[in-house]
């Protein structure tokens, strides 16, 4: 064993020089596979500022270094994201680090129903290559996939999708930002030219209206939700949500709209703002598209009709209006209840459209911004190489493969044609006998895809079923034939993408586990053992790949290309793209920047566009039988996803319910002679589970809420999705109470 660790530690990239020596002074050892780097010495006792790896606001923590190890962080004062806050998760988030059940060896399970076995990574690979390669022998290149996550570092997304689709030749490939940024994707293309949420968190605090629409920001984002606190303006805060959650009793004004009514309410918002005449006429001549099309669209959504579907009367959206119309500076802000509906990409851009109507954007405090989730969903979204050929760039344009394959030095016709799978249909292709074989990384589907047993039933009809994952516990590693053990955040270096575009650091300031290796240098091993290692020679270490990625996007709208390496990130405190050469001199003096300042969209004619549609109905309604609906999302500020890390932090565990709980309105609970805190069952056409009665008035009647948190939640949740993005409609199905 020892001697196989120390040929694995030659493939680990060295420690970086933040504040250490320089790359040059680290001893250069080529290691056994002639790929990596070994540092001389540890880092010294010091503190070095890293970006959290929880979610998309992408805080800054001074991590405190002893011998070279993290000992304990504070969050960083000087940060431009946080500055000096940080959520229960952050000031958590070295804790999980230690847990008991990191995967520290890779796995293997012989026979289906065995049990899993360490095996040497020498084992696991040969397992993972010989069975991946017949599966592809026999059934073709097709038959393997891979999903994916919007939680490991931008270099190991760029990494995996070209190891996957360039090396291996798999075509179908998608990531967890499916559940979740897709539809934010598809809307902002369509409307803008180009995936680009234009604002900057400075946005929060110079705005004199915000509008949330399906957006938790107190429990999801909190610091953001901080940052609107420091607001100098006295702004009106508008929240759009059927539930009067956290967010909601801050505000200044709660519309609780019927679930799935979104896009009756924003037409018929719409249709007000143009009978007043409180939009900007000349503007929209000036750079839009399609507006008058748009007017006539939003004539029919009568205020009665309005007030039907969404429960809001006139009056109230009269108010709302005004306003609107009232502010300098008018903010509008989504997240998932827009994003994870039936209908999301069209209710995404009716929100676009009332901040293009208004004129409310490409100006201090104004913005049509979708709020990302994970820590590198936007790193996903552009580099991943699923729904966009790395760097934002299109697998259909023959120009952009040409480009990509001169800057990699790869052959151009390694590079598919056309988009592969979405997550669903990777699902479902395992089902219908497609898809054999499926290697699954950062993300437990087996607990947070919807329709959960749908999911579980294909891992387990898969002929072979990888999961690389820090922990050899979660409910996808659990189904797997082979585990192979992965570091965690702060185990390794590389970049995340926040939501305001800001290019963070993350670095090594731990040891993984055992035989634990990073990600990066996972895609290394099997690059070696598959036979393909020499189209991944310029990937050497994760700065490499960073420069390379910076190369790869020249001339895109993310364009940052004057981004010189990890110091510059480092120094100047997170980087926004786009960042040209030219946009460098400008950064020290100017890091909060938004785009759309020159009105300038990313359509060939440079104008932004109006996009509409009539509503169309859910794919579950409630009837008779199932009249209640089920909405679910995030619990608290202390829970993350599907819990495989904050649950390892005591202090995270006492912040929030031991097991699973649904919240029920009082006079429902009345009716159906519910008391609080006692057990009920909830039925859907999927499932029965047991849950703990919440009783609150923060649901409404004849609405339900439960966090996706505990394993059990998605057992209810009914596969539907967004046509367009594909993205599953987490927060509407048809549930009844058993009593
Ligand atoms: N603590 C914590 N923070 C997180 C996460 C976490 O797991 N835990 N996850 C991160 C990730 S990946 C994401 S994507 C974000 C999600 O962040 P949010 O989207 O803010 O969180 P959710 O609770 O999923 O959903 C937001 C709201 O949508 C509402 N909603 C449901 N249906 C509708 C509807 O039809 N219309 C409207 N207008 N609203 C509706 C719900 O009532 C809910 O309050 O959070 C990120 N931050
Ligand atoms: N009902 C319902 N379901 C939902 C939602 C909802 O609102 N309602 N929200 C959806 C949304 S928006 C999201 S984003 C998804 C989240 O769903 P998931 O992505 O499944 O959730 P996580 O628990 O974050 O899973 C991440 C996994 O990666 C592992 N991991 C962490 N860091 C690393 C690393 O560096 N390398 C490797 N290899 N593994 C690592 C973790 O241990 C964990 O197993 O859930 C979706 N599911
Ligand atoms: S708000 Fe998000 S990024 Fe900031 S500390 Fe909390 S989890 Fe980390
Ligand atoms: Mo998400």
């Amino acid at each position: 064993m020892a001697k196989i660790r120390a040929a694995l530690e030659k493939v680990i990239p060295p420690l970086q020089q933040w504040h250490g020596p320089k790359t040059s002074e680290l001893l250069r050892t080529p290691g056994k596979f002639g790929l990596g780097q070994v540092p001389e010495k540890c880092q010294p006792d010091a503190t070095t500022n890293v970006v959290c790896g929880f979610c998309s606001t992408g805080c800054g923590l001074n991590i405190h270094l002893k011998d070279g190890k993290a000992v304990g962080l504070t969050p960083s004062t000087d940060y431009p994201v946080n500055l000096g806050m940080a959520c229960p998760k952050g000031w958590e988030a070295l804790t999980p680090l230690e847990a008991d059940d990191r995967a520290t060896t890779p796995m293997i399970r012989k026979q289906r129903g065995g049990e899993l076995e360490p095996v040497s990574w020498e084992s696991a690979m040969s397992s993972f290559c010989s069975n991946f390669k017949n599966i592809q022998q026999e059934h073709g290149d097709e038959s393997v996939a891979f999903i994916s996550t919007g939680q490991i570092v931008t270099e190991e997304m760029a990494f995996l999708g070209a190891l996957a689709k360039f090396g291996m030749g798999i075509r179908h490939g998608d990531g967890n930002t499916r559940q979740c940024m897709a539809t934010s994707v598809v809307a902002y293309k369509q409307s803008f030219g180009f995936d680009a949420p234009p604002y900057t968190y400075q946005d929060f605090e110079e705005s004199d209206v915000i509008v949330l629409i399906g957006s938790n920001l107190c429990i999801a984002h909190p610091i953001m939700w901080q940052r609107i606190e420091r607001n100098k303006h006295n702004p009106e805060i508008i929240v759009v949500d059927p539930r009067k959650t956290e967010t909601a009793v801050a505000a200044t004004q709660h519309f609780p709209i019927l679930p799935k009514s979104d896009l009756y309410f924003l037409y018929g918002l719409a249709r007000v703002l143009i009978e007043n005449g409180w939009v900007d006429e000349q503007w929209i001549a000036q750079h839009t598209n399609e507006y008058e099309a748009f007017c006539s669209h939003v004539q029919t959504f009568t205020a009665e009709q309005v007030e039907q579907q969404s429960g809001i009367t006139a009056e109230q959206m009269l108010k709302l209006a005004e306003t609107i119309h009232r502010g300098e500076r008018v903010s509008f802000w989504w997240t998932m209840g827009v994003n994870q509906s039936h209908e999301g990409v069209r209710t995404a851009q009716a929100i676009i459209n009332l901040a293009l109507m208004t004129g409310n954007i490409g100006r201090p405090g104004t913005g049509a911004n979708s709020i990302t989730g994970q820590c590198n969903a936007m790193g996903s979204r552009l580099f991943s190489n699923t729904t966009n050929l790395l760097g934002g760039h299109d697998f259909a344009n023959s120009e952009h493969r040409a480009k990509v394959a001169k800057i990699l030095e790869i052959d151009e016709d390694r590079i598919p044609r056309e988009l592969g799978m979405a997550y669903d249909q990777i699902v479902e292709g395992i089902h219908a006998g497609k898809i054999k074989g499926l290697w699954v990384l950062a993300t437990n589907g087996s607990h947070s895809w919807i329709h959960q047993e749908r999911y579980k039933e294909a891992m387990e009809k898969l002929d072979y079923l990888v999961v690389q994952d820090m922990y050899s516990t979660t409910e996808t590693a659990q189904q797997a034939d082979l585990i192979l053990p992965a570091a965690g955040w702060a185990e390794k270096d590389g970049v995340f993408i926040n939501s305001e575009r800001r290019i963070g650091l993350v670095k090594k300031v731990a040891e993984a586990p055992a035989e634990a290796l990073s990600d990066f240098n996972i895609f290394k091993l099997i690059s070696h053992y598959w036979g393909c290692a020499e189209m991944f020679k310029k990937w050497s270490t994760p700065e490499a790949t960073f420069k390379l990625l910076a190369e790869l996007s020249q001339d895109q709208p993310c364009d940052f290309s004057g981004v010189t390496g990890y110091r510059m990130v480092d120094d100047l405190g997170g980087v926004q793209w786009p960042c040209k050469p030219s946009d460098v001199a400008g950064l020290a003096s100017d890091n909060q920047r938004r785009l759309f300042t020159y009105n300038l969209f990313y359509h060939t004619d440079s104008k932004a566009k109006f996009i509409f549609a009539e509503p169309t109905e859910v794919a579950e309604p409630t009837s008779k039988e199932y009249p209640f609906v089920l909405l679910t999302g995030r619990g608290t500020s202390a829970q993350w996803h599907t819990e495989t890390r904050t649950k390892k932090s005591a202090v995270l565990r006492k912040l929030y319910p031991a097991s699973i709980y649904i919240e029920i309105h009082p006079d429902d609970a009345e009716r159906l002679a519910i008391t609080p805190n006692s057990l009920i069952k909830v039925k859907s056409r999927r499932a029965t589970i047991e849950v703990t009665a919440s009783v609150t008035p923060s649901v409404f009647p004849g609405q339900l809420f439960m966090p996706m948190h505990y394993a059990k939640a998605n057992q209810l949740t009914q596969a539907s999705f967004d046509p367009y993005s594909r993205q599953p409609s987490y927060k509407f199905c048809a549930v009844e109470i058993v009593v």
